[in-house]
C-alpha cells in the first residue's frame, strides 16, 4: 500500500457540559483529524487526542499538526508501500510526540485493514463483540450538583462511574456518591497527577469506600510514590499519564507502582504499541480498561475494538457520544444497559460523515 496524500483537519466541538479536572475546564474540543488517502483511492482516519494546550501531557494539538504536517508524514509519504506496522520505525528519528505518531498510524492502519477488507477488533485480537463502559464526572461547583450528574449517568444504564478528584474536592463528594447511590455502583476516581507526598495519609482515608481504583494520584514520573501509597492503600493504584509505552508499563508494574493500567493508544504512539502493552500487562497479570480522551466516533470506535481484547476486564472510559457532543462525525455511540457493541465493518468500522466535517472544520491543509 502506498499513501498519496495525508489530510489534516482541525475540528472545534463543542462539549454539551464543561468538563473540570485538576488540570482546568474544557468547553470546547480542538479536534485533530488525519486523514490518509492510498495509492488506490482507499482512505483512512486518523485522531489526535492531544489537547489544546499542554495541560495533561507535553504535547497539544497545534504543536503536533506542526510536528505531522513537518516531520511525520513527510516521512511516510517517502517510504513509498508501507503498513501501519513502518510508522512507528519510519518515524523514530523524531523523539516523543506520541499522541501526534499515534494519530498517523491510526489513519495507515485504517486505510490498510480497509484496503483488505479486515475489521480493526479483528486485526488487533479482539474476543468480545460488545465491552462494558463507564463514565468519568468532572469536578463540580457542589455536590450536589456532582450528585445529580452521576443520577442522570446513572439513570442512562452507566455501571460505572468515575469521578474527578483533587485536593479540596476528593473525600466529600465520594461520600455524597456513596450515600445517594449505595455500596452496588462499580466507583472509581481519578486525580491526574493533583497531589503531593503531604497527601499520602489524606488519600489513604479513600479505602473506605470501596472504590475500583485510584487513578494517576502524584506526579507522571513519581513512581516510587505511587509505589508506596499503594503499599499503604487497600485500593488498587491505577497509572494514567505514567505510562508512556510498553517498557514504561513494565518498569511501572515491577516498582510496585501499578496495580491497574488504564491504556489509551495516543499516549502511547498508537494501537500497535498499545496492544504490546496489554501483552505486557497480562504477562504481569494486571488488569487493564481503556481509557478516553473525549475521542469522536472515530477514536471511539478504535477505542472499542482494543476494549475487545482479552485484558481489558474492567470497564473503559468509552462512554456513549451523547456525553459529550450533541452531534457527532459517525452514527452516536450509545451504550446499552452499560455496554457497547464492537464495531464489526473494515478498518475502524464506522463511516464518517463527510459533511458534518465540513461543517465542522476550521482549517485544512493537504501533504503531498
Ligand atoms: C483522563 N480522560 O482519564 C482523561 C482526562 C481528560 C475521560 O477523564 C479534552 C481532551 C479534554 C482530553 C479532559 C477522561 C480532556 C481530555 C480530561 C482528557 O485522565
Ligand atoms: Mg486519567
Amino acid at each position: 500500500m502506498r499513501i498519496d496524500n495525508v489530510e489534516l483537519r482541525r475540528l472545534k466541538m463543542p462539549l454539551v457540559t464543561p468538563f473540570r479536572t485538576s488540570f482546568g475546564l474544557q468547553t470546547v474540543r480542538d479536534v485533530l483529524l488525519v486523514v490518509a488517502t492510498t495509492t488506490d483511492g482507499v482512505t483512512g482516519y486518523g485522531e489526535c487526542v492531544a489537547l489544546a494546550d499542554p495541560v495533561y501531557s507535553e504535547e497539544y494539538v497545534d504543536g503536533a499538526e506542526r510536528v505531522i504536517a513537518r516531520y511525520l508524514a513527510p516521512a511516510v509519504l517517502a517510504a513509498g508501500a508501507v503498513t501501519a506496522a513502518d510508522v512507528a520505525p519510519l518515524t523514530s528519528a523524531f523523539v516523543g510526540q506520541r499522541m501526534a505518531k499515534a494519530a498517523v498510524e491510526m489513519a495507515v492502519l485504517d486505510a490498510q485493514l480497509r484496503t483488505v477488507g479486515m475489521n480493526l477488533a479483528e486485526f488487533l485480537g479482539g474476543v468480545r463483540a460488545t465491552v462494558e463502559v463507564g463514565v468519568s464526572v468532572g469536578i463540580t461547583d457542589t455536590v450536589a450538583a456532582l450528585v445529580e450528574a452521576v443520577r442522570s449517568y446513572l439513570d442512562e444504564g452507566y455501571r460505572r462511574i468515575k469521578l474527578k478528584i483533587q485536593p479540596g474536592f476528593d473525600l466529600l463528594p465520594v461520600t455524597a456518591v456513596r450515600d445517594a447511590f449505595g455500596p452496588d455502583i462499580l466507583l472509581q476516581v481519578d486525580a491526574n497527577t493533583a497531589y503531593r507526598a503531604g497527601d499520602l495519609d489524606r488519600l489513604t482515608r479513600l479505602d473506605e469506600y470501596d472504590l475500583l481504583l485510584l487513578e494517576q494520584p502524584f506526579d507522571h514520573d513519581d513512581l516510587e510514590l505511587h509505589a508506596e501509597l499503594a503499599q499503604r492503600m487497600r485500593t488498587p493504584i491505577c497509572l494514567d499519564e505514567s505510562l508512556t509505552s510498553a517498557k514504561t508499563t513494565a518498569t511501572a508494574i515491577r516498582a510496585g507502582a501499578c496495580e491497574i493500567a488504564n491504556i489509551k493508544a495516543g499516549r502511547v504512539g498508537g494501537y500497535l504499541e498499545a496492544r504490546r502493552m496489554h501483552d505486557v500487562a497480562a504477562a504481569l497479570d494486571v488488569p487493564v480498561w481503556c481509557g478516553g480522551m473525549l475521542e469522536t466516533g472515530i477514536g471511539r470506535a478504535a477505542n472499542l475494538a482494543l476494549a475487545a481484547l482479552p485484558g481489558f476486564t474492567l470497564p473503559g472510559d468509552i462512554s456513549g457520544s451523547a456525553r459529550y457532543y450533541r452531534e457527532d462525525i459517525t452514527a452516536p455511540f450509545v451504550p446499552v444497559g452499560g455496554s457497547m457493541a464492537v464495531p464489526t465493518g473494515p478498518g475502524i468500522g464506522v463511516e464518517v460523515d463527510e459533511e458534518r466535517v465540513a461543517a465542522l472544520t476550521t482549517s485544512r491543509q493537504v501533504i503531498r
